[in-house]
């Protein structure tokens, strides 16, 4: 596990030189989820194969960018599932950004979630890698990836980040989130889920939401390197997470790589509220 993270640690280094001096344009072309790609997508996504694909226990990838899981060493222990740039339609206004990273031991399922990663590229390049519990690293003048500390989520925390068009949030949603704002919590979404979760995980708590809603029934994020890698580190971290139904998102099990579903990632005492809001 510690060679494998030592080569996802690589390929982000390298993403972030690269951020410095971007190309923000579009390519003519489209993931499997219908996204026009940046130029930046790809790239990030040829960084990731050609490094990761160095690393002996690799077995195979699944990435945001490719429609098929890309197999490596059929003998080999990991499968790492990846979103190369999360938040990458924010690239044009220099928003914090981010690579999301799932390790899976042999089948690519939740309850086979080895280790999550995810880089953040703001105005420092900082990392979070969780086998047991988040550990947060930042990038020092050295280049070597400092330990600052653990993340641990209180029992309710004061931000609220919730995705999806609004005027298709069905009204349950609408509702818990009205009460939200009435028990003072303030709004904190910039379209990147990786920052987003971040923040909620460095301030201590709070609650993203990435609803079903009528235009996406089955929601926008992806299970296997967007949903999962992250649950993995909120739960980890002391929170909870649930699709609306009383489910964690770690017991959903999907057969397609490119698996959306509607999640919820907070701290305890909001996710308890979303449950009674959602199931009565
Ligand atoms: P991306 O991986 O193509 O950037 O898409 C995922 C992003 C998430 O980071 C974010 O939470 C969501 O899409 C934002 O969607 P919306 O603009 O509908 O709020
Ligand atoms: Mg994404």
């Amino acid at each position: 596990m510690e060679e494998l993270i030592s080569y996802i640690q690589k390929a982000v280094l390298e993403i972030s030189d690269a951020l410095k001096f971007p190309d923000t344009s579009y390519s003519q072309n489209h993931n499997s989820t219908g996204d026009t790609q940046l130029k930046f997508d790809i790239l990030s996504d040829e960084i990731i194969t050609k490094t990761l694909t160095q690393c002996p226990s690799l077995k195979a990838i699944i990435s945001e960018e490719k429609n098929e899981i890309l197999t490596v060493n059929e003998n080999a222990k990991y499968i790492v599932a990846y979103d190369p740039l999360d938040g990458s339609s924010l690239m044009d206004v220099n928003f914090a950004i981010g690579s999301i990273f799932g390790i899976y031991e042999q089948k690519p399922s939740a309850k086979n979630l080895k280790a999550a990663v995810y880089s953040m590229y703001g105005a420092r390049l900082e990392l979070v890698i969780c086998e047991d519990t988040p550990k947060l690293y930042r990038l020092d003048k050295n280049n070597q990836f400092t330990f600052i500390k653990d993340l641990k989520m209180e029992e309710k925390g004061k931000i609220n980040a919730t995705g999806g068009t609004q005027k298709f949030w069905d009204e349950k949603h609408s509702k818990f989130i009205k009460s939200l704002f009435e028990e003072n919590y303030r709004l904190r979404y910039s379209g990147a889920m990786v920052s987003d979760i971040n923040q909620i995980l460095l301030k201590g708590g709070g609650i993203f939401s990435y609803p079903a809603t009528k235009d996406a029934p089955l929601g926008k994020l992806r299970a296997f390197f967007e949903v999962f890698p992250l649950a993995f580190i909120v739960e980890k971290a002391g929170g909870k997470t649930t699709n609306g139904n009383n489910q964690s998102l770690l017991d959903l099990e999907f057969d397609a790589i490119h698996a959306t579903t509607p999640c919820f990632f907070g701290s305890k005492y909001e996710i308890s509220k979303l449950l009674e809001f959602y199931n009565g």
